[in-house]
């Protein structure tokens, strides 16, 4: 349309979403996966079901040296996944289960250590130098194991997710799914939900469908919301499905449990959920709300040292060790500080990127006059 009208009106601004979108998908994304949960139900399993064996591509049995052992100690591993020119930087966080030791009234401390540890190391990254290239080694979702044989959350399971509730969005799966016959599934399901709310356990809240989405997507949002927690199977093993093709499932004398049969379990739900649909809003949550948090707690325990009063006291020992002091200043001053803080810090940033500027110049004019 050249020379027309419209041409004058149009600024070129109507392809920022382009922009914004080329720029972040050159960027990559990072995603920080963890699994928790009482020993035995499926954890590593379903990591590796999830995204760790390749079975797209060459359709491999996956080695008997690959099967699982128990979980000893908190494992990271990073995964590359590209799909479509779409580069996703996943790290997986797997953590031994809890539950088998005689006393393991807080064996799940060292889950919540790493947690708060990873949100400790971004605070000082982000007021260090190097604030603009931070490695975010947050734990951006932490899906919850739960036992398919007990009639609901046990006091463990409560004791954890109120440790961690307020420092990252925890999805709840009910793990070896294949345990349970549909009814006792959703019975479960119902449990559970009940006792989250009684207990005031926050799990991730999944946002609103946009009310413009297309009819098919409302419909797969509202069936994902309605299957939390996700009843989840996991397998290492390929077999063969109805048609003769190889699927990842658990085989019984009775028949096969396939994983991505969404007839058979959640699984599908579950994945599409974090890679397509919801990534970028639990690491938005993360770093918005859970993070701004734990940033604006830190900040009241640096105004007040030592000034506990009696209510924070009994609220600390409720909750886990490692807490720290509870807010105690008015909100007001509270954002006060944060805003002070903020702003201190973008004035020691702008002088370093001045103090940098003068020395490259004044490099760079040394390394003129040697040459003259
Ligand atoms: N029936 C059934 N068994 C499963 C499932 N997932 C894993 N298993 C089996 O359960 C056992 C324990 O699985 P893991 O994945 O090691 O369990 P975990 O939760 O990582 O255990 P820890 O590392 O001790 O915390 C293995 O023998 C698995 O083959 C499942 O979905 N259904
Ligand atoms: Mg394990």
């Amino acid at each position: 349309m050249a020379g027309g009208v419209m041409d004058k009106e149009y600024v070129g601004f109507a392809a920022l979403p382009n922009q914004l979108h080329r720029k972040s998908v050159k960027k990559g994304f990072d995603f920080t996966l963890m699994v928790a949960g009482e020993s035995g139900l499926g954890k590593s399993t379903l990591i590796n079901s999830l995204f760790l064996t390749n079975l797209y591509e060459d359709r491999q049995v996956p080695e008997a040296s690959a099967r699982l052992t128990q979980t000893l100690a908190i494992e990271r591993r990073g995964v590359e996944i590209e799909e479509g020119g779409v580069k996703v930087k996943l790290t997986l966080v797997d953590t031994p289960g809890f539950g088998d030791s005689v006393d393991c009234s807080d064996c799940w401390l060292p889950v919540v250590k790493f947690i708060e540890e990873q949100f400790e190391q971004y605070l000082r990254d982000e007021s260090g130098l190097n604030r603009k290239n931070i490695q975010d080694s947050r734990v951006h979702c932490c899906l919850y194991f739960i036992s398919p044989f007990g009639r609901g959350l046990r006091p463990l399971d409560v004791a954890f997710l109120r440790a961690v509730h307020e420092k990252v969005n925890i999805i709840p799966v009910i793990g070896k799914a294949d345990a349970l016959m549909p009814q006792e599934t959703q019975a479960l399901k119902q449990k559970i939900r009940d006792q989250l709310k009684e207990e005031e356990i926050h799990i991730y809240q999944f946002p609103e469908c946009d009310s413009d989405e297309d009819e098919d997507f409302k419909r797969q949002d509202a069936e994902m919301k309605e299957s939390i927690p996700f009843a989840v199977v996991g397998s290492c093993e390929v077999v063969r499905d109805g048609g003769n093709r190889p699927v990842r499932g658990r085989r019984y004398s009775w028949g096969t449990v396939e994983v991505e049969n969404p007839h058979h379990c959640d699984f599908l739900n579950l994945r599409r959920m974090l890679v397509q649909t919801h990534l970028q809003d639990l690491k938005e949550v993360t770093h918005d709300l859970l993070y701004e948090g734990y940033r604006a707690r830190c900040l009241q325990s640096l105004a007040r040292p030592g000034a506990r009063d009696r209510a924070s006291r009994s609220k600390l020992s409720r909750q886990s060790a490692t807490e720290i002091p509870l807010p105690m200043l008015p909100l007001a001053d509270t954002e006060k500080l944060i805003r002070e803080k903020d702003e201190e810090l973008r004035r020691m940033q702008e002088m370093l990127e001045k103090m940098q500027a003068q020395m490259q110049q004044s490099q760079a004019q040394g390394e003129q006059s040697d040459t003259l």
